[in-house]
């Protein structure tokens, strides 16, 4: 016997956990992806069991209030007028059919509900409607998270002045990436809608999407944007590409699936108390990497059987899913 202790019994370094204010650099990211799986998936647990309940996630409704004919070109998206996807362009919901939807998302546990619309940026006038569509939201007791495009300053303050509790607004990838993926804005815009938000007073959400056919360095390049505003976001979506036939991006190369997860355990690690939240892609993932991302520290999902136009598992899948795994809500 030597004194050297069995391989197995060692532990990994402990976790060096970042302030919000550190900022992170793309290197120390991509170093974080290029850790063992093991290791990353450990590190991000214990990132997360320290800020959150690990058995708990919490779950957001989402509904398209005005679906399509937006003018922006994002190639990953089927609402935009710039490729031919067969989605229609509708026009704003009135007040009772977004109160149905929304009893109806807090009759099946969301907390949360998402209203998203297909705007390069809202009409002062648009904003006078979301109002009373927030208001509605908030008398059932739900959060209110509001997803409209880019916002002007009295935009986002009247928002917050309705109760809206959330904004979402994606930085979707990393700078370097953003011109192959849309051309009708740039990344300045996203980040000053977002100080719009933080000024407000409203909680930032704010993700992205992979999938895209980016590199790993530019995964890392999406992740420090992110975990780099100051403070990082309270809501971070990490989406998987939703492949819509008609989009430019129909017939990328699939994510390899761990490497999914490890951008969830990354999320995880760089901003500490956001709610990461497993998004869009969801149905076309099994169960069991579904559990993986739970594990790498994903805390809310995307709840109910539609995103904005494409699906998203059903409620009963979702229920038997968290019933397997001794998920709660949170
Ligand atoms: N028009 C607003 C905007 O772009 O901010 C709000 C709605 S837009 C549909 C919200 C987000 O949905 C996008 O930022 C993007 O991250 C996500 N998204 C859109 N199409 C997607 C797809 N096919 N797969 C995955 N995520 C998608
Ligand atoms: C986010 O990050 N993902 C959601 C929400 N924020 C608005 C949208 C996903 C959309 C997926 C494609 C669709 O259903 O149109
Ligand atoms: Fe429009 Fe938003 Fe879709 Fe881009 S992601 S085309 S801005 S709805």
């Amino acid at each position: 016997m030597t004194a050297t202790q069995p391989v197995h019994l060692v532990r990994p370094a402990p976790v060096h956990v970042h302030p919000s204010s550190e900022r992170w650099s793309v290197e120390a990211i991509e170093a974080l992806f290029a850790l063992p799986f093991n290791d990353l998936i450990f590190r991000a647990q214990q990132v997360h069991r320290e800020h959150f309940d690990a058995n708990a996630v919490q779950r957001s409704t989402l509904l398209s209030i005005k679906t399509g004919g937006c003018p922006e070109d994002c190639a990953y998206c089927p609402q935009s007028v710039h490729h031919d996807t067969g989605v229609e362009a509708d026009k704003l919901m009135d007040v009772a059919t977004v109160r149905q939807a929304a009893q109806a998302a807090a009759a099946a546990g969301a907390t949360r509900f998402c209203m998203g619309a297909a705007w390069r940026e809202p009409k002062d006038r648009d904003i006078e409607k979301v109002v009373e569509l927030v208001r509605e939201v908030k008398s059932l007791g739900l959060e209110a998270c509001c997803t409209l495009g880019m916002l002007s300053k009295p935009q986002a303050q009247a928002l917050k002045e309705a109760g809206v509790d959330y904004y979402n607004h994606n930085l979707d990838t990393s700078p370097e990436a953003y011109g192959r993926i849309i051309s009708t804005r740039v990344y300045e815009e996203r980040l000053q809608t977002l100080a719009h938000v933080r000024d407000a007073g409203m909680n930032v959400c704010c993700g992205g999407i992979v999938g895209m056919g980016e590199s790993r360095r530019e995964r890392a390049g999406l992740v420090a944007q992110l975990a780099n505003l100051d403070p990082h976001p309270e809501s971070v979506p990490i989406n998987e590409l939703v492949q819509v036939e008609g989009t430019p991006l129909a017939g990328s190369e699939k994510l390899d699936p761990f490497e999914f997860v490890r951008t969830i355990a990354v999320a995880r690690i760089t901003m500490p108390t956001a709610y990461v939240r497993l998004s869009a892609g969801r149905q076309e993932m099994g169960d069991a990497i579904q559990a993986l991302c739970f594990l790498a520290g994903a805390n809310s999902i995307f709840y109910g059987d539609k995103l904005l136009t494409t699906g998203n598992p059903d409620v009963e899948r979702d229920e038997a899913l968290f019933e397997r795994l001794g998920l709660k809500s949170a």
